[in-house]
């Protein structure tokens, strides 16, 4: 039990049972305390270990991979979770929502909303050195989207190497109904209202994440580019959180509402 020893059972963690446990959450819908309170060298670098592992048993197990999702790109987000640093994970079709399904209750533990800026790619985006400016003459399509994020940590309370083990708290995405073209939409002024059971609780524009989204989007480029990956064409972006998210307990029915991106509607179920 480890007991006189000096060694805590717990302290037993490494890649491979992290990711085990964390999957195992997501599948029980059970949270738990975060693991650098057992494991303080859980860092940064070990923690996309961990998430590349879990990606790896997500894909084994049929699901596809449509993209990547950025975390943490604006103050709002940074400064709620306590984490400064943005960051990378991953996006499978598991995790899309089709527009007008509610909250997938029956999945997640505790779910929660938040409004992002979304890119589709049409060229591939290999770091480093990517500019904003490259970035974004890369993408595609521009769209409003909702994230449904839903931590696997008790309360969202985590260090920077849990929530990128966790796979950046992913749950499942919803796409808004008007794709535009990069050069059709200006993403400093786009604006978004949070809408929670009829009233209007946060807002942002796009130059909440990361002075603008396509900043976000070389970010990831460059962040990958460490793992030797690269932002693959065609696959989704989601650039970050633009405001706090809001809780969507059944019951619920929230509405981000964008400025020239159309709005969102989610039912909490
Ligand atoms: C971490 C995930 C952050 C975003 O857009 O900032 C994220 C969390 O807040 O639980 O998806
Ligand atoms: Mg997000």
């Amino acid at each position: 039990t480890g007991v006189g020893t000096g060694v805590a059972p717990e302290a037993g963690w490494d890649v491979d049972s992290v990711a085990t446990e964390l999957l195992a959450c997501e599948a029980e819908r059970r949270e738990r305390v975060k693991f650098t309170d057992e494991w303080p060298e859980l860092d940064v670098e070990t923690g996309y270990t961990i998430q590349d592992e879990t990606l790896c048993r997500r894909l084994e197990r049929g699901e596809k991979l449509v993209g990547v999702k950025l975390g943490l790109t604006s103050r709002a987000k940074q400064q709620r979770m306590g984490v400064e640093v943005p960051f990378v994970a991953w996006l499978t079709d598991a995790m899309t929502l089709p527009a007008g399904d509610p909250v997938p209750q029956d999945r997640l533990i505790h779910p929660r909303i938040e409004p992002e800026i979304v890119f589709v790619m049409r060229d591939r985006l290999e770091g480093p050195g990517i500019t904003g400016a490259q970035a974004f003459a890369a993408v595609e399509a521009v769209y409003g989207g909702a994230e449904i994020i839903d931590s696997r940590y008790a309360d969202f309370k985590f260090a920077a190497g849990d929530v990128i083990a966790d796979n950046a708290s992913s749950g499942a995405f919803v796409t808004g109904p008007i794709a535009l073209a990069p050069t059709e939409v200006d993403l400093f002024t786009e604006g978004v209202l949070v809408e929670v059971d009829g009233e209007i609780v946060d807002s942002a524009t796009g130059a909440a994440v990361q002075g603008h989204p396509a900043e976000a989007l070389a970010l990831a480029a460059n962040d990958l580019a460490k793992r030797g990956l690269a932002i693959e064409a065609g696959w989704i972006v989601l650039t970050g959180g633009m405001t706090d998210a809001v809780f969507a307990p059944p019951g619920s029915s929230i509405a981000c509402h964008f400025g020239s991106l159309g709005s969102i509607f989610i039912n909490g179920g």
